[in-house]
């Protein structure tokens, strides 16, 4: 399955079994076992099964859908996709009976985790399901294969609008990529909606007030508690993003002019190198003035060593050999999507595989040699690492400890992509001395910190959404209000509410939960805090790279073979030390920046009217 649409898991497993017991309801299952731990044994032993075996055959279909996007396998998808809710639902209702009963922690936590499985569910109701899962599998594909064509017939897909808007200095052609890819959604929007509502109803029967009550509810805390706890250290790092916004709002506006100018303080969303304006580091070259050049520019690196996608895929593999991991097995070179085939619609949005649960290990990704898919290769990666650590659990706990910590993996890694690790590997001749170092952090920052905001805006979009306190009609509004609060980030031109931007953002018509990267953002340099102490690390963090570190290796591989049979803060302390996701390590890690960016905005009005 896929790392995301199946949801690193919990999702995942539940996808699947139902196969074997489709002529099963979910009344023979409740007869079949009484509400014992014994039943329960016996009752998870038959889901476990059945998880596994439609997995194999879910996977296998999802892979040929985003490999080979057409009408028909859209429908062959959508129909697995239906199976694997139903399968789902049946489970999680089966699953319901031991609500009562006195269990192991053990049979507990599998018990919870199947309840919690779906990531969209139906209610029980066939034609709802069939409804659902064709309107999921639509929504996936119209995303996919969206273009963007312009009156004279010449058209752009994703991959086209996403180069220009990060290489394009031209306020109009940026404007003209930006408005384009806009143009896909809207007709996702009714879909959109009609999909929020059976969700909502298949919530509730599983216990959730609403399908976002459900998504919070995965975090081993009451869902309230887990909104307060993420609120918690996007506080503590929102000092530095509104640190980071008014040095970057600066340089635009000296750069762009009026184009870059707003009353309100806000950045016009199609300046700043990405699409969704959601990682910044593609306008580095404006904004690295004096004091702030990094000393080299890793996409050049890549272009001047020769490299080619599989190269740098391989690159991404010897570092976690190099901790001490097996190779990856033949099959993954064999299978997976490394660049961008010429001659038909593939789901271009990365993504890592892990097919039979064992080692059919896979990534799809339309990689081109830029510094940005290198690191994303190493994120992918991280994904199938994950995955064939914890093989040998059993299938309900196959997934990471949160789906953050899936997120979070790759990207820790990619931490140790210092100047002296690319020397390492032949790609720098010599490390840039410690006059660079802020170049280094704000390149970082504009990716990790201006991160951060987005993050949370998806997701408390569609929580407010799955709570029905947005209506359709006001979608398009609720998205910028918070765009305008979190990020201080704004539409350069009028919005209609016949508009529906999150559309054009892959996770919205993908269904894949959003929150877990603003989790792996934060987690990822408490990872990384801690393997620099371990290999006795004493320089500044962002120097510091664990590559060839067997004891690293050793320590993190015990974490990533737990899956989730634990609760998460058990992994997190069985690596970390700690049993609490926190926003001190990012902020340390960022810390010598904090006091640079401080420095250049003295004297500036930051800050930003949202209203
Ligand atoms: O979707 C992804 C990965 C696959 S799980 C490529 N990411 C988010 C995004 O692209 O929006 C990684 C960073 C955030
Ligand atoms: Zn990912």
């Amino acid at each position: 399955m896929n790392d995301f649409t199946k949801g690193l898991l919990a999702g995942i497993v539940v996808l699947v079994g139902y196969v074997l017991y489709t002529t099963n309801s979910s009344k023979e299952i409740d007869a079949g076992y009484p509400a014992t731990e014994a039943g329960a044994e016996a009752f998870l032993t038959e889901a476990e099964k059945e998880i596994s075996d439609y997995g194999l055959y879910a996977a296998q279909t999802f892979w040929v859908q985003a490999n080979f996007m057409t009408v028909d396998t859209t429908a062959l998808a959508a129909k697995a996709g239906q199976e694997g809710t139903e399968m789902a639902i049946r489970l999680a209702a089966g699953a319901r009976n031991f609500n009562d009963a006195n269990l192991s922690d053990e049979l507990r936590r599998k018990i919870d985790l199947l309840r919690m499985g779906l990531t969209i569910p139906a209610p029980d109701d066939a034609e709802k399901t069939a409804e659902l899962a064709k309107i999921t599998s639509g929504l996936d594909a119209t995303y996919g294969t969206g273009e963007y064509c312009r009156e004279d017939g010449t058209c752009f897909n994703d991959r086209d609008l996403i180069r220009i808007m990060a290489t394009s200095r031209n306020p109009d052609e940026l404007l003209e990529a930006w408005a384009g890819w806009r143009t896909i959604s809207p007709p996702m929007k009714d879909d959109y909606a009609r999909m929020v509502e059976i969700a909502n109803e298949g919530s509730l029967e599983l216990g959730f007030a609403d399908t976002g009550v459900l998504w919070r509810s995965g975090y081993d805390m009451p869902a309230d508690d887990f909104t307060v706890e993420a609120d918690r250290i996007w506080g503590q790092v929102k000092p530095l993003y509104d640190s980071l916004h008014c040095f970057v709002g600066d340089k635009l506006e000296a750069h762009y002019g009026d184009v870059a100018t707003t009353e309100s303080g806000m950045i016009p969303a199609h300046l700043l190198g990405n699409m969704w304006a959601q990682q910044w580091g593609n306008i580095m070259p404006l904004v690295a003035s004096e004091g702030a050049d990094p000393g080299f520019d890793l996409t050049k690196l890549l272009e001047g060593n020769g490299y080619d996608a599989h190269r740098m895929v391989k690159a991404g593999e010897n570092f976690f050999t190099g901790l001490g991991f097996d190779a990856l097995p033949e099959t993954f070179w064999e299978r997976s999507l490394i660049t961008k085939p010429r001659d038909r619609d593939v789901q271009c949005h990365a993504s890592a595989w892990d097919l039979d649960s064992k080692d059919d290990i896979r990534i799809k990704m339309c990689t081109e040699v830029t510094a940005d898919d290198f690191r994303t290769v190493h994120h992918e990666l991280g994904h199938n690492f994950y995955q064939r650590a914890y093989k040998e659990q059993s299938p309900i706990f196959q997934g990471g400890a949160n789906d953050g910590f899936h997120e979070a993996i790759g990207d820790f890694i990619a931490l140790s992509i210092t100047p002296s690790y690319l020397k390492e590997i032949g790609l720098l001749q010599e490390e840039p001395d410690a006059s660079k170092d802020i170049g280094l952090l704000l390149d970082q920052a504009l990716d990790k910190i201006a991160f951060l905001p987005f993050s949370l805006v998806v997701d408390k979009w569609r929580w407010q959404v799955f709570a029905g306190d947005v209506t359709p009609e006001q979608y398009n509004d609720a998205w910028w209000n918070l765009r305008h609060e979190y990020q201080g980030v704004t539409a350069p031109i009028e919005r209609a509410a016949t508009d529906f931007d999150p559309g054009a953002k892959y996770h919205i018509p993908g269904n894949t939960p959003y929150m877990r990267y603003f989790l792996a953002h934060i987690l990822q340099f408490q990872f990384h805090q801690k393997a620099c102490e371990m290999a006795g690390w004493e320089g500044p963090l962002h120097r510091c790279s664990i590559n060839n570190n067997k004891d690293v290796g050793a320590a993190l591989n015990d974490m990533l073979e737990m899956g989730q049979s634990k609760p998460w803060p058990d992994a997190l302390e069985a690596f970390a030390g700690t049993r609490q996701m926190d926003g001190s390590a990012i902020l340390a890690y960022f810390a010598p920046l904090k006091v640079w960016l401080d420095e250049q905005n003295e004297g500036k009005a930051c800050g930003w009217d949202a209203s």
